[in-house]
């Protein structure tokens, strides 16, 4: 089916001249079924159901007249070029949802979550738009907005009335509503970084010397028998990648060739490769072999792992160690290499015997989002950015009260931070941003 709107006034006489067969009384939200006609032709064009939805019950809160056609694009866009005959003009990219702003049906932050809805690459990152898109976002951010400007418009009368200083419990009052707004914004920023895992999804890295069950946690985690497996040391010699899904997390999973100091040209490409892949991961997942007595055969692996850790990650790289093999008898004691590396999670696990794998998707899972899953996560760029830039402000501000900064000073920064949380509602926008915004969508939406 395709389906082709209208919004504004035309839209409750257009379906009379489309759907000439039917009688004239088309009732608000009552899908009709019908010959569509060219009326200038009078030619029919297709069966085609319509729909008019008055304002302000619709998407746009303008009138609104939808027509259902069949699919082919022949079919729509003549019926596109007779609404335009008729008078429509074309939407504009995102036009429908920035109408439906205009006229408050929704507030900024749920019109971009429409976009990140149709977006959305993730499941957890249709989820976060889906929750946006009830305005919970808005909810939360309007009456700590709307507090501040009060204190600006109070911090503003005191900079033009009072000569002397400021009384000390206006001080206060100000820092108190000041240091609640933080709060907020502090809580909802806990939040961003794992909203940006969350609809991105990060990349996971299985590396650890040859021979240890990199392969075989691989397929554990997976649950189906991905990467080969034998019980020869250099089985596994390129990367091998799957997607895996924990705890919401959408994981590039990738398998490596065993890190060890090798002559040969072709295991020493994998090892290259292994190195690389560690490089850009998110989370490393270092497996260890508890069967086998020998530390000293995982330090070429330990030492890469060691390298990457100390370099900066913009997510901030985690480790995960595995200590497989554990229903062997138990032959190494990784304590050195664990006060060495540090690492996020350490699990013991046999993928032979599939102990502990759970654990281990549990410290993936956490290792990915930095820890619990917040209950409220901030995944649209342009919110994180703007709720920074908040964050920014109250802070200055707050330390300009507390240095006992002239007020006008103070109140810039208020004002700033009362703006920034604005732009996320939509209070305070200027055309330009919402150009920005909109051109993103596509027609019709
Ligand atoms: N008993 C036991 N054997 C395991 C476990 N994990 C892996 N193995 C065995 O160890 C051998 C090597 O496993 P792989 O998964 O191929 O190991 P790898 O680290 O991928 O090895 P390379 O690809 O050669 O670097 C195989 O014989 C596995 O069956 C485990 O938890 N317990
Ligand atoms: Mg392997």
């Amino acid at each position: 089916m395709g389906i082709v709107r209208t919004s504004g006034p035309l839209s409750t006489s257009l379906p009379e001249k489309l759907f000439p067969d039917l009688t004239p009384a088309w009732n608000s939200h009552h899908l009709r079924q019908g010959q569509l006609i060219d009326p200038t032709t009078r030619e029919p064009v297709d069966q085609a159901m319509g729909v008019v939805m008055l304002g302000p019950h619709s998407y746009t809160g303008e009138h609104v007249f939808e027509i259902h056609c069949h699919g082919s694009p022949l079919v729509l866009e003549r019926v596109v070029s007779i609404c335009l005959r008729a008078g429509c003009r074309a939407a504009r990219p995102g036009e429908f949802t920035l109408r439906a702003f205009l006229n408050e049906r929704l507030d900024l932050s749920q019109a971009e979550a429409v976009l990140d809805v149709v977006r959305a690459r993730t499941n957890a990152g249709l989820q976060l738009a889906v929750r946006q898109l009830s305005g919970w976002l808005t909810e939360r951010i309007q009456p700590v907005r709307h507090e501040l400007v009060g204190t600006l418009a109070h911090m503003e009368a005191m900079v033009d009335f009072v000569e002397d200083d400021i009384p000390p419990e206006t001080d206060a009052h100000t820092r108190g509503q000041l240091e609640a707004a933080m709060r907020l914004v502090d809580l909802l920023l806990d939040g961003a970084e794992q909203g940006i895992v969350l609809r991105e999804g990060a990349t996971l890295a299985i590396v650890g010397s040859p021979n240890v069950g990199k392969s075989s946690i691989m397929n554990a985690l997976l649950g189906m028998e991905r990467s080969i497996v034998t019980p020869i040391a250099g089985t596994t010699r390129d990367t091998i990648e799957e997607t895996l899904e924990v705890r919401g997390v959408p994981f590039r999973t990738i398998d490596t060739a065993g890190i060890t100091a090798t002559h040969d040209v072709v295991e020493g490409l994998g090892v290259e490769r292994s190195k690389k892949t560690l490089d850009d991961a998110d989370v490393v997942l270092l497996v260890l072999d508890l069967s086998r007595p020998l530390l000293d055969l995982d330090e070429p692996a330990a030492a890469a792992v060691e390298s990457i850790r100390n370099q900066t990650h913009e997510r901030g790289r985690r480790l995960v160690l595995a200590l497989n093999k554990a229903d062997l008898k138990e032959q190494l004691d990784p304590t050195p290499l664990i006060a060495r590396l540090q690492p996020d999670f350490v699990v013991r696990s046999s993928a032979v015997e599939l102990d502990g794998i759970a654990d281990l998707r549990n410290a993936l899972g956490q290792a990915a989002l930095g820890g619990e899953r917040h209950d409220f996560v901030v995944g649209n760029v342009r919110h994180q950015a703007a709720l920074r830039r908040a964050r920014t402000a109250l802070e200055a501000a707050c330390a300009g009260i507390a240095d006992g900064t002239p007020l006008d000073l103070v109140s810039f920064d208020v004002r700033a931070a009362a703006g920034a949380l604005g732009e996320i509602t939509g209070e305070s926008v200027d055309d330009e941003l919402l150009d920005r915004i909109f051109r993103d969508f596509c027609i019709g939406k």
